[in-house]
């Protein structure tokens, strides 16, 4: 039998055991799954905190361009879209950079391309070193908060042909890379991320296939995530030990899952499986050192403060899609589809707040935003956002920042170019930017909180 059959096996018979577990609690738990009458709220009615933070957010495979590196292998091994010029922001960075400005914000979180700065093992690229360091330069000459990311979903091809995260014996290369950007721009950078999405890199890479390497296997996928909080943990603990002052947390996309059926002893548990392995499971790792049945312990406490990212949530039921083709993305009679067909569903930005609040760090809000190619939706979807954070904010979540995605259109990894989440249209042939509507009024929010 095929190996994945037996781990559809396998995973069908952990979802029996959660279904039995969950029929005992099954009267006892809510269905947390809000939905706001949004035409009752004015969603213009924001009050942010005096010192909150506002920022948008990039990453460097999607936007450096002329990248060689696993999503590069990737790309022409897998026939997808190139990632190609990309933005040329490796060329266009001061350009990019005074965009930020035109739309006010003070915080910018961008990634740092690993493959750039260790293009073979052990062999370092000191130019490449100093353009990072010239960016963190000149945001801080704009009075911009640089917030780079060490690992944003792209490493050197090497890594991969060494088993990348698959393999524990290979994060001492991160952890080197990591102490090495760390040292060359520590005396200026106080926030970083390490890790950006781990779920999120493990999913799509090792079950779904449609990320690098490719693979299709649930234990892999487990194996992958546990390294990458292993991984996590490691750079946590050295940089630290190297300057306390600084403050690192992860990027977590949290996803919610909500069954399809509230009342079908079949969705409810398989959404609670879901929502646990995505969500849960990470969160225990850093509650209690401990993370899918193994030991974790420096991962515990491993954050000064927890970034979230949000889009959606996914309504599930018995059919768990095996292949992103087979994703279709269900949505409530109530809600509007966004470009890449998950709902827009503002409400879960509460949620996953109150979900990381649990952790009892400062929040910052690392990603959100829609995929729009018109703009159509992108203001509507932008101040419910807002308006949730906000609210959260009034009822006392520590929430510090919001850093939209993106500052631009760019290179949306397995669906290439189409889906353009950018406050700046890109015209990829031009490399023309473009403010649109929704990054006036982004610009136009940040204005006026920061006379509240
Ligand atoms: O573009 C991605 C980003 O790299 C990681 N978070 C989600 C974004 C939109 O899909």
């Amino acid at each position: 039998m095929d190996d994945l059959v037996w781990q559809i096996l396998i995973a069908g018979f952990a979802i029996f055991v959660v279904f039995k577990i969950s029929l005992i609690t099954y009267r006892r738990r809510a269905f947390p799954e809000p939905h706001y009458k949004w035409d009752e709220i004015d969603t213009g009615d924001l009050s942010f905190p005096e010192g909150f933070i506002w920022g948008t957010a990039t990453a460097a495979h999607q936007i450096e361009g002329n990248q060689s590196n696993n999503w590069t292998d990737f790309e022409e091994r897998a026939g997808k879209e190139r990632s190609g010029e990309a933005c040329d922001h490796w060329n266009l960075w001061r350009d990019d950079f005074n965009l930020l400005s035109e739309i006010g914000v003070n915080s910018y979180r961008f990634s740092i391309e690993w493959s750039r700065l260790e293009p073979s093992p052990g062999e370092w690229n000191e130019k490449a070193m100093s353009t990072y360091s010239d960016m963190v330069d000149d945001l801080l000459g704009r009075g911009i908060r640089p917030m780079p990311t060490l690992h944003h979903f792209s490493h050197p091809s090497w890594w991969e042909e060494k088993g990348g995260f698959a393999d524990e014996r290979n994060l001492v290369d991160f952890l080197s890379y990591s102490e090495r950007v760390f040292d060359a721009l520590s005396d200026r950078v106080e926030v970083w991320c390490t890790i950006n999405e781990p779920t999120v890199f493990s999913a799509m890479g090792y079950t779904l296939g449609q990320f690098p390497p490719g693979r299709r296997s649930i234990f892999l996928t487990l194996r992958v995530m546990k390294n990458m909080m292993r991984a996590h943990s490691m750079v946590y603990k050295r940089l630290k030990e190297r300057a306390p002052e600084c403050k690192l947390g992860i990027a977590k996309n949290v996803t919610l899952f909500d069954p399809a059926n509230r009342w079908s002893p079949i969705d409810w548990p398989v959404s609670r499986l879901l929502e646990w392995l995505w969500n849960g499971a990470w969160r225990r790792a850093i509650t209690r050192g401990s993370m899918l049945g193994s030991r974790i312990p420096d991962a515990k406490g491993s954050l000064d403060f927890v970034g979230l990212n949000y889009y959606t949530h996914f309504i599930t039921g018995l059919f768990l899609p095996t292949s992103t083709e087979e994703l279709s993305f269900a949505k409530r009679e109530n809600e509007v589809g966004t470009e890449f067909g998950y709902p827009m569903y503002a409400e879960g930005m509460r949620r996953a707040i109150d979900f990381v609040s649990e952790l009892e760090v400062p929040i910052e809000i690392t990603e959100n935003g829609v995929a729009d190619s018109d703009d159509s939706l992108r203001p509507v979807h932008l101040m419910r956002h807002l308006w949730v954070i906000s609210e959260a904010i009034k009822d006392g979540r520590d929430v510090i920042s919001y850093h939209h995605w993106s500052l631009m259109d760019n290179f949306e990894w397995a669906e290439g170019y189409k889906m353009r989440f950018g406050l700046y249209h890109v015209d990829f042939e031009t490399q023309e930017r473009t403010l649109r509507p929704s990054g006036e009024i982004y610009r136009d929010v940040i204005k006026s909180s920061s006379k509240m």
